[in-house]
């Protein structure tokens, strides 16, 4: 028995606990980029929100432009796009069938351009990854990209997201409907101010005027997400069908830790969702700082060691002394005496409890793979701006220079025993030639400059990464790291 709205209706499946259905709700929100995150997280707290009875009006559709959303999009709809979402730690497991998604827009551009020009549609949110925003390793958005330029050359046939939400503005302003919001759930450093600045800019090439009138009437707030979700596996299902009897074939698995805190710039309304717990600030930059430094940073400081030396999953890697050391040090010696000057209201060293304590929950079954996924895109965000940063302020990061050079040892694809890595990075091909060039120069990888930018020029850091990689190739990677946490 597949789940779907009548198995819902009429089965006595936490019955009790549902104050409302699908049918209670129309749609404000399209959310673009329908993964596991956005469901355990997003669309969790807007199903808290409307079993509250509140803002039935903003129920999710689902959008994506990518031949993985027409999959989930085919998954989805013949669950009525219901999705069952199971928290996990060793003293809960708390599963809850969530509504709050009603429909699901067929993976076609015109067609979403269509839902987006709904006048009901207030809200539309985005998970498009941290390399979905076309950033240079400076900071600044490349509007030379490719795909850019053809949105651009060809405003009304657009085929990224960003050329599509310019073309429904247009529309809408045309019409003189208000516009929407356009909130990013990306774990970005100013994610709000990323995203205006490729609207604005990008829109300036196709119309000046429409571009003014994003830059004055689009709010873009700046946003900071977090709860770790894993990609759940064929257990995972399997687990859901013999505990509740039904087939739910895009399960989500979460931990039960949820944050989200958003500045309160919503341009055409928003849902109560302060009601469900969600954090609305002035200023959200000491925040993101903190969880893009810190959760994310720790993340990307263990997943090449740990894939490395055959670590499967996150708790693990923390069982493991060396990786522990390693990122204990990392984090307290390297990341918060940076941070600590601009996050001033917050205890980092409470914080960093928090985060290894959520690491080591053994219930999400948190992969190695999945935090090295992506990885070229991730280190300038998570690791290389720590870099930066501690070398501006005079810190030591020596921690955080050995991560790149496990990163680039990590890049060649196997291990020390010959294992094969499986690696899933857009840039996976640029960096295995790199790093095979890096054996015998290991200045080259860090010349790599969509990812290090001119870092390579700063001696203290070339000569820390060649003297890491050097090591690495000497003494093997534990060796390396063991070596590194006696200093
Ligand atoms: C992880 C994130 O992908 C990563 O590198 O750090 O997915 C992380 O689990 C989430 O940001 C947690 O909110």
């Amino acid at each position: 028995m597949i789940l779907d709205k009548n198995f819902l209706q009429n089965s006595a499946f936490n019955k009790a606990e549902y104050n409302y259905s699908q049918d209670d709700l129309s749609a404000g929100i399209i959310h673009i980029g329908v993964g596991n995150f956005h469901r355990s997280h997003q669309a969790y707290l807007l199903d808290s929100l409307f079993n509250q009875r509140k803002d039935l009006n903003y129920g999710i559709i689902g959008a994506g432009l990518r031949e993985y959303d027409t999959f989930m999009r085919d998954d989805l709809l013949k669950q009525d796009c219901l999705t069952t979402l199971v928290q996990r730690d060793e003293n809960t497991t708390n599963t809850r069938v969530l509504q709050s998604m009603i429909d699901f827009i067929e993976v076609d551009n015109n067609l979403l351009v269509e839902s987006l020009c709904n006048e009901n549609i207030k809200i539309v949110s985005l998970t498009i990854t941290e390399g979905g925003y076309y950033i240079d390793s400076y900071g600044n958005f490349n509007i030379q990209n490719e795909e850019i330029q053809a949105d651009i050359n060809n405003p009304d046939n657009p085929k990224t997201a960003f050329g599509i939400l310019i073309k429904a503005l247009k529309i809408r302003k045309e019409k003189g409907l208000n516009p929407f919001t356009l909130l990013t759930c990306d774990n970005i450093a100013h994610n709000g101010n990323v995203l205006r600045n490729v609207m604005v800019k990008m829109s300036q090439q196709i119309d000046a005027d429409l571009s003014e009138y994003i830059a004055s009437n689009v709010s873009c707030p700046n946003s900071m997400v977090d709860r770790i979700t894993p990609t759940a596996t064929k257990e995972d299902i399997a687990f859901i069908q013999s505990e509740y009897g039904y087939i739910d074939n895009r399960p989500v698995f979460s931990e039960p830790f949820i944050q989200w805190i958003i500045e309160d710039n919503f341009c055409n309304g928003r849902p109560a969702l302060e009601e469900v717990g969600v954090m609305f600030v002035d200023d959200i930059e000491p925040y993101e700082l903190m969880k893009i430094r810190m959760l994310n940073g720790s993340h990307a400081a263990i997943s090449s060691v740990s894939a490395l030396l055959d670590i499967d999953y996150v708790h693990e890697a923390l069982e493991n002394e060396t990786v522990k050391t390693f990122l204990d040090s990392i984090i307290n010696k390297e990341v918060i005496p940076v941070l600590k000057d601009i996050v001033t209201d917050i205890n980092l060293d409470e914080y960093y409890n928090t985060v290894i304590t959520r690491f080591a929950n053994p219930y999400i079954k948190d992969t190695i793979t999945r935090i090295c996924f992506d990885n070229s895109n991730k280190q300038p965000k998570f690791i290389i701006d720590s870099i930066k940063d501690g070398i501006k302020n005079n810190v030591n990061v020596d921690g955080l220079i050995l991560a790149c050079a496990l990163w680039c040892r990590y890049s060649i694809g196997t291990d020390e025993n010959g294992k094969e890595l499986d690696i899933n990075d857009a840039r996976k091909d640029k960096l295995k030639d790199l790093a095979l060039e890096a054996k015998d120069n290991p200045i080259v990888f860090i010349q790599f400059d969509e990812i290090y930018g001119t870092l390579s020029q700063n001696t203290y850091f070339s000569e820390t990464f060649t003297k890491f990689l050097n090591s690495i190739w000497e003494n093997g990677v534990e060796n390396t790291v063991k070596n590194y946490n006696k200093q």
